[in-house]
Formats: structure tokens, C-alpha cells, sequence
């Protein structure tokens, strides 16, 4: 009988668990996005200080608890040596979410660069992508049809995976 109880419990508090990467440049946004996502959507969140966000140096972990589904998020850092590290990352995650800075055109093609590089990597073969043209709140950024043109260079490494382009503010939720 506890055994049935106890597998009943265990039944109904389950937690479907899933692994997003959050990748991109330093300075592309990625923890604001991460700390909005959180405020926006995991009701039992208690961060929410955009202001005192630092650049990602390394690791930062959030989750988004939704019903049965549990989120984990690893926000990894952009700079070029850490970039040397995402491939760790790879073989345990579900999908990619890929952070542009629309703001800032100078390094457009660095951030080009650095996704193509991610998808060489046959860990993500079939992994589904979202690719965030963020800071759109920002006088004179780039839209999402200039930044798509730049990233269709990659499109044959997409290959058949799902892939999403979304215009956003990670500051202004
Ligand atoms: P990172 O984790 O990718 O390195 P951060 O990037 O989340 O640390 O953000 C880097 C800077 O960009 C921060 O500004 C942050 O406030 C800003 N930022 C992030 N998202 C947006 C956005 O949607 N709009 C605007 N205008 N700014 C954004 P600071 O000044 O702290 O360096």
C-alpha cells in the first residue's frame, strides 16, 4: 500500500526535465534574458534586479517550473575563450537559445561566426534552435530582416532542425 501511495506521489509530483543552452556574445544579453524569463514566467522566482546584472563570466544556471515541465537553463559566457567551452555543454542539451546583440552591427559577423561554429558540432544535430535578435528596444538597431540575411549564411548548416528567428527586449521583457 505505500509502495502504491508512494508511487502515486512520486506520479503526480513528477518533473519532465529539460536542458536550454543559452548562447551568443558576451554583452549580447543573455543574462538579462535569462533573469526576465525567470521573473516573467517562474512565479516562485524571487530575483529581478536587472540593474545589478554583470557580464557572464563562466556559468549562470536558472530554471522556469511549469506544470509537470522543469527548465534549466545554463547561460554560458560569450567572450572568445569561453566560447572554447560550449561544446561541454552540448551533448546534455534539448535545445539552443542564440543571443544577438541588434544593437551593436560591429560584431554581427563575429556573433555569425561564432553560431556557425556551434553548429558544426554533431552533438546538435536535430537540436532545435531559437535565435534572439535582441536590444530591438534601441534607436537604430538592426531589424530582424538584416540580421536574418547575415545569419541565412549559415542556413545549410541548420539543415532540417527547427530553427526560429524572434525580434526582442530582454531589458524590456
Ligand atoms: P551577457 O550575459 O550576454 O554578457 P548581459 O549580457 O545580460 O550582461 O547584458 C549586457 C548589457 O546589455 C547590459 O548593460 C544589459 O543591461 C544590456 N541589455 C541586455 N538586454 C538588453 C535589451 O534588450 N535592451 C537594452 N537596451 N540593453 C540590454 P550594461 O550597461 O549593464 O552593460
Amino acid at each position: 500500500m505505500f509502495a502504491l501511495l508512494s508511487g502515486l506521489w512520486k506520479f503526480m509530483f513528477r518533473k519532465d526535465e529539460y536542458y536550454i543552452l543559452i548562447l551568443g556574445l558576451d554583452n549580447a544579453g543573455k543574462t538579462t534574458y535569462l533573469e526576465q524569463s525567470q521573473m516573467q514566467f517562474d512565479k516562485h522566482y524571487k530575483g529581478g534586479q536587472l540593474d545589478k546584472i554583470t557580464t557572464t563570466v563562466g556559468l549562470n544556471i536558472g530554471k522556469i517550473d511549469r506544470g509537470h515541465v522543469r527548465l534549466n537553463f545554463w547561460d554560458l559566457g560569450g567572450q572568445e575563450e569561453l566560447q572554447a567551452l560550449w561544446d561541454k555543454y552540448y551533448a546534455e542539451s534539448h535545445g539552443v537559445i542564440y543571443v544577438i546583440d541588434s544593437s551593436d552591427s560591429s560584431r554581427l559577423d563575429e556573433s555569425r561566426e561564432a553560431f556557425d561554429e556551434m553548429l558544426t558540432h554533431e552533438t546538435l544535430n536535430g537540436v532545435p534552435l531559437l535565435v534572439l535578435a535582441n536590444k530591438q528596444d534601441v534607436d537604430g538597431c538592426l531589424s530582424v530582416d538584416i540580421i536574418k540575411e547575415t545569419f541565412n549564411q549559415s542556413s545549410s548548416k541548420i539543415g532540417r532542425r527547427d530553427c526560429h528567428v524572434q525580434a526582442i527586449s530582454a531589458k524590456t521583457g
